[in-house]
């Protein structure tokens, strides 16, 4: 009997160190995440993102264009960084980030909507450019 109690107070200890390491890790996964930056004209933010071609580029920029706060946005085709400057009054990171899901692709460590996701063009879903060579690096169809 003395010896299950003891697993079990193992066990609770297990978990606690488990629970701790988990937030540990996920602290350091978040601080991978870049920091806004303060400018003249606002904050600006980099967000990496899984956004493939020019399609995904257009997809994304145009839909920012209707996200509250959001000034000026732009996506690095070659790094997948999109920068975003916006009224840190109005918006902050975490919602750009979040509308940035929502068109259908990762935004730092916030995952894809997959209903979003499923609705792109074939183009620009995962491995889409991988298996050949880009037909449309401009974007265009
Ligand atoms: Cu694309």
């Amino acid at each position: 009997m003395q010896d299950l109690d003891i697993k079990l107070k193992t066990k609770k200890h297990m978990n606690r160190l488990i629970i701790t390491i988990s937030l540990i890790v996920s602290c350091l996964v978040a601080s991978a995440q870049n920091e806004p930056v303060k400018t003249a004209k606002g904050y600006e933010i980099k967000i990496k993102t899984s956004a493939v071609c020019g399609m995904c580029k257009y997809a994304i920029e145009k839909d920012l264009a209707f996200e509250k706060g959001v000034k000026e946005s732009d996506l690095d085709v070659d790094s997948k960084v999109l920068t975003v400057l916006y009224n840190g009054k109005k918006t902050d990171a975490d919602k750009i980030r979040k509308r940035v899901t929502e068109v259908g692709y990762h935004a730092d460590d916030f995952a894809r909507n997959n209903d979003a996701y499923n609705n792109l063009p074939p183009c620009c879903q995962d491995g889409a450019h991988g298996r050949e060579k880009p037909h449309h690096p401009d974007g265009k169809h």
